[in-house]
């Protein structure tokens, strides 16, 4: 029984960690293994479509992330398999730190003023405060939930939007899409932490941003395939919208020359928001591979027909 990491990132921190925490685990790292028979468990990123095949054996498909979705969009995925995803306490705090910074960057006009000092102009613009900002999260799963606890901690009013009802205190959570025009018009900060799937893929476009409050401001750190890029060009240009962070894009890495490089109110990071630490999850994917040899439940599994 082996291990076999497949991934489009290097697996060297990866590689590290396991093997410090059980330096006899069969490890083997795709292209370059043999014996594909021998493996029963996937540890992925971002992985070739169809590879999934070449292990007949192959009974569990480990995310390096919290996001599954580059694995369910592989068609040859076979359906009998378990996948698994990262759920992690720092990952969430990470995310709900990077969020404060860029809604505080929004509301304190921060991007603005180095933009300015670039170009050598005084230039004061009127900010808001903590107290006078709403912000509606999309998504109160394990980051969404993070997130808005962090936020409403610092002061924000904070409402979020789920599938299902959730009891957060100080935090309203709507849920199903009758409740999605009342939590959108409340949201002058708009936050998506949403999974991605049939049910959420382009739902960033102009005719949810129109339900906004004028002035609004996205930040997208779920995934790129979430948003309507030339919606969200217009309705800046418009005016509607006041401006975006994005740390996701359909294409990574953001190909040079496309328009979001070149709008200054599209603030832009490289999927930085939060993440995977190897050495802090790997206790939990070596755990998953004991009960799998056990036949024992997984943890932190995925429904497949669910999509997250
Ligand atoms: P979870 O699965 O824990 O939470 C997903 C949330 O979205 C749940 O609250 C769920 O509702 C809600 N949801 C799902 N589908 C719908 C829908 N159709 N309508 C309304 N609500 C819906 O995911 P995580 O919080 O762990 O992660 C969220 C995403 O963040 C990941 O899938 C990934 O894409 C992204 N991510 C980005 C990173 C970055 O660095 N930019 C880092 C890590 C993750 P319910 O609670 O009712 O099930
Ligand atoms: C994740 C990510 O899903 O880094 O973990 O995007």
């Amino acid at each position: 029984m082996s291990i076999v990491i497949i991934s489009d990132r290097d697996p060297k921190a990866w590689i590290r960690a396991l093997k410090n925490r059980n330096p006899d685990l069969d490890l083997r790292v795709y292209p370059h293994d043999s014996n594909r028979e021998e493996v029963e468990y996937a540890l992925v990123w971002n992985h070739p479509p169809g590879v999934f095949t070449e292990y007949p054996n192959l009974k569990v498909v480990a995310s390096m992330g919290a996001g599954v979705d580059h694995i369910l969009r592989d068609p040859e995925l076979p359906a009998n398999i378990i996948l698994t995803r990262i759920v992690d306490e720092q990952l969430a705090t990470d995310m709900a730190e990077f969020v404060l910074a860029l809604v505080m960057d929004h509301l304190r006009n921060l991007s603005f003023h180095q933009q300015q000092e670039n170009l050598q102009q005084w230039k004061p613009a009127s900010y808001l405060r903590i107290s006078e900002v709403e912000v509606g999260i999309m998504g109160m799963g394990n980051l969404g939930l993070t997130v808005a606890k962090k936020l409403s901690l610092t002061g924000f009013r904070v409402h979020g939007w789920a599938r299902s009802a959730k009891d957060v205190e100080n935090i309203k959570v709507y849920t199903g899409r009758e409740n999605l025009p009342g939590f959108l018009a409340r949201s002058p900060v708009l936050v998506c932490l949403l999974p991605l799937t049939a049910n959420t893929e382009n739902i960033l476009d102009k005719q949810l941003f129109r339900q906004l409050p004028q002035n609004a401001f996205l930040i997208n750190v779920a995934r790129g395939g979430h948003l309507v890029e030339e919606d969200l060009l217009e309705m800046i240009r418009n005016g509607h919208l006041r401006g975006a962070a994005l740390d996701v894009f359909t294409r990574e890495p953001l190909p040079g020359g496309h328009p979001f490089w070149k709008d200054p109110r599209i603030k832009i990071t490289p999927h930085i928001a939060s993440v995977t630490k190897p050495v802090a999850v790997v206790s939990q994917v070596l755990d998953n591979y004991n009960r799998m040899k056990q036949s024992e439940p997984l943890k932190n599994t995925v429904e497949q027909s669910r999509g997250y």
